[in-house]
């Protein structure tokens, strides 16, 4: 009886330190579940000419951790994959071939199974790499298989920090799995590569970021698995997916171990389709993008916006119809006086116009009526 209450301790036991391994780290053993919170650091542009589509990666006190995804295709053979450890762009190998402009000091070349690590030395624009005196495949690398997955297929791998040599916050890297596809996209002339962070926790693990439409504006939601020294997060929004500009600031919660929600309403939505990108910043300044989404507006109804624009005696209304006809718009206050009131003749889709206003603080309230639609907004007023 007593032997069987111990074996069951000692089972209890290593079924917790298997759960608490899991919740803390990434565990290299072909099953991803350990990586859902961690975010897409680089997602291939390539479309097909590429098997790999996107890479995670994440740093703990000893490891720096690689997730890779591709189409069915992927079938590793000769893997190069390029750490600039220094994160400087001029140090180790320069150019010669891809990955031209990393700066790479560090070479693995190898399959899943086994393969040497090398030391760039010699001139920058020269392939020359000696085999690492003490880092090993066997003493440093641990793979898992590839793994199919619904539609694509994934692995994971790992590398310890004491092989890569003394690092700063960030490195670079870079992979080429001879011509099964590459991560970031071949000919991608960006010195930076995909940057990694390998000090340890991540300042935020994103969960997840989503825009919603509402019936004004679009609702951004996201959350969080745990935050670290989280000042703030940024919302910005593009047209174009390349240019993007700042619509709001929401502060962090500095340190949770727990799931966060946050929302944001961006009550300027552009017409068809835009980009959304969150940004966090931590205490010491550090900025990273945590994700970009695409959003297409769904309005298909007569809706308007209207705001003040910032720092000047204007308003902006922006109105979508959903046919031509004549409507009235009106501004008024809590006690029903008429602040601003313009005939305006709708074209069917987006509109808007600029009007002089000089707002006061507060409440007020704003309608548009048309013979088939009468909309009514509660505005908040900034001075
Ligand atoms: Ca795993
Ligand atoms: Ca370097």
């Amino acid at each position: 009886m007593k032997k069987r209450l111990i074996f069951l301790s000692a089972f209890a036991f290593f079924m917790l330190a298997g759960l608490f391994a899991k919740a803390d780290g990434i565990v290299i053993d072909g099953s991803f579940t350990d990586w859902t919170a961690i975010p897409h650091l680089h997602t291939n542009n390539q479309g097909s000419s590429s098997r790999y589509t996107s890479l995670k990666a994440f740093g703990d006190a000893d490891n720096i951790y690689f997730y890779i995804e591709g189409n069915t295709e992927i079938s590793p053979g000769i893997i190069d994959f390029y750490i600039d450890v220094d994160n400087n762009p001029n140090t180790g190998f320069i150019s010669d071939q891809y990955v031209a402009g990393s700066g790479a000091d560090i070479l693995y070349e190898g399959g899943l199974t086994g393969g040497t690590i090398y030391n760039h030395n010699g001139p920058g624009n020269g392939w020359s790499w000696t085999p690492s005196a003490t880092a090993t495949y066997a003493n440093s690398l641990s793979f898992s298989p590839i793994v199919d997955l619904s539609g694509k297929k994934a692995y994971e791998f790992s590398i310890k920090k004491s092989a890569l040599g003394i690092m700063n916050t960030y490195v670079n890297f870079a992979i080429n799995d001879g011509n099964q596809g590459t991560i970031p996209e071949n000919n991608l002339n960006d010195s930076k590569f995909i940057r990694i962070p390998v000090t340890g926790t991540l300042p935020v693990k994103l969960i997840s970021f989503n825009a919603s439409n509402m019936a004004l504006g679009v609702k951004l939601s996201w959350s969080t698995a745990t935050e670290k020294n989280n000042s703030h997060f940024d919302l910005y929004r593009s047209a174009d997916g390349s240019t993007f500009e700042k619509i709001g600031t929401i502060t962090g919660l500095v340190n949770s171990n727990s799931k966060r929600s946050y929302s944001y309403t961006d009550n300027r939505p552009l017409p068809g389709l835009s980009y959304y990108q969150l940004k966090q910043t931590d205490f010491n300044g550090t900025t990273e993008v945590l994700d970009i989404i695409e959003y297409r507006s769904e309005t298909k109804q007569t809706e308007f916006v209207f705001y003040k624009m910032s720092g000047q005696d204007l308003v902006e209304l922006r109105i979508y119809s959903d046919t031509i006809t004549g409507s009235l718009f009106q501004l008024s206050d809590l006690s029903g006086k008429i602040l601003l009131s313009r005939q305006i003749n709708l074209v069917a889709g987006d509109q808007s116009m600029i009007l002089p206003f000089r707002a006061s603080a507060g409440i007020s309230i704003a309608t548009l009526s048309t013979p088939s639609n009468f909309i009514v907004h509660k505005i908040m007023m900034e001075q």
